[in-house]
C-alpha cells in the first residue's frame, strides 16, 4: 500500500475515535480544548498560569504530549489538578486513541473542562481531531509574524489564536498588526488574544475567552 491510503485509513481510524471521545464529552458536558502550537511558544507556562488562577475546586484535568519527557506534567502537577503525561515516543503529535486510553480511569462525570497540550509541532496536530470543541493554536512573537502563511492548517482550523511572549514585543522585529492580518487572511473569523503568560499582560482577555466557553456549555 503506498503512503497517502494508509495514511488515510489511519486518520479515517482516528475520526471514528474522535467522534466517539466528541460524543462522550457532549454527554458529561466536558468542554474540551486541543493547544497547539511550535515547541518553546509557552502552552505549559500560559496553562500553568491558567490553573492557578483557578479556585480549587473547579473540575478541570489536563492532559499534556510530550515525545520524551514528563517535565511539562510535573509542571502543570504543581496546582493540584489531575495532570497525566502522554509520552509519544516519538510521534510528533497526539491521536484520539491516546487520548481514549489515558482517560480510561478518569470519571468524565466529575470534570467540566479538559485541557490537551499537544506535542509542539504546527504541521502534524493540525490533522488529528481529538474529539475537542475547540483547537487554540498559540504564536509567539519570537517565530516571526508570517507563521499563518507557511503554517494556514492550523491557523484555518483554530478558533482561538493566542498571539504570546508580547512582553518582548520591544526587542524583536515582529510587526503584531501583521500577524493578525496573517491570520484573517488565512481565517477571517479567527479570534485573537494577545498575552504574556510571563508578566501576566492580556490573560485576563484569556480566561475572559475560557470563562465563555465553560459558560456556553449546557447545564447539567
Ligand atoms: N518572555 C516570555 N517568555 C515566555 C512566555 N511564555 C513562555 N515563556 C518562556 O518560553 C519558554 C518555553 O515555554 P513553555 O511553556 O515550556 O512552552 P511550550 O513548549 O509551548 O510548552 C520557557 O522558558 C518559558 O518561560 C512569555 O509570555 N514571555
Ligand atoms: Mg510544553
Amino acid at each position: 500500500m503506498n503512503r497517502v491510503p494508509l495514511e488515510k485509513k489511519v486518520l479515517s481510524e482516528n475520526d471514528r475515535i474522535a467522534a466517539e471521545l466528541r460524543d462522550r464529552f457532549a454527554k458529561h458536558n466536558v468542554l474540551t480544548l486541543n493547544f497547539i502550537s511550535s515547541p518553546g511558544s509557552g502552552k505549559t507556562l500560559l496553562l500553568e498560569k491558567t490553573l492557578e488562577q483557578f479556585p480549587k475546586d473547579t473540575r478541570v484535568a489536563v492532559l499534556t504530549g510530550d515525545l520524551q519527557t514528563d517535565n511539562d506534567a510535573r509542571r502543570l502537577a504543581r496546582a493540584g489538578f489531575p495532570v497525566k503525561q502522554i509520552t509519544t515516543a516519538g510521534a510528533c503529535h497526539l491521536d484520539a486513541r491516546m487520548i481514549e486510553n489515558h482517560l480510561k480511569d478518569w470519571d468524565l462525570a466529575s470534570l467540566d473542562l479538559l485541557i490537551i497540550e499537544n506535542v509542539g509541532n504546527l504541521v502534524c496536530p493540525t490533522s488529528y481531531d481529538l474529539g475537542e470543541e475547540a483547537k487554540i493554536v498559540i504564536l509567539s512573537v519570537t517565530e516571526g509574524e508570517d507563521k499563518p502563511l507557511k503554517y494556514p492548517g492550523i491557523f484555518r482550523k483554530a478558533r482561538l489564536m493566542i498571539l504570546n511572549k508580547i512582553d518582548l514585543l520591544p526587542y524583536v522585529p515582529f510587526d503584531a498588526e501583521l500577524a493578525r492580518q496573517n491570520a484573517r487572511s488565512i481565517q477571517p473569523g479567527i479570534e485573537i488574544v494577545e498575552t504574556s503568560a510571563l508578566s501576566g499582560a492580556g490573560l485576563d482577555k484569556w480566561f475572559g475567552w475560557l470563562d465563555r466557553h465553560r459558560k456556553a456549555m449546557p447545564a447539567r
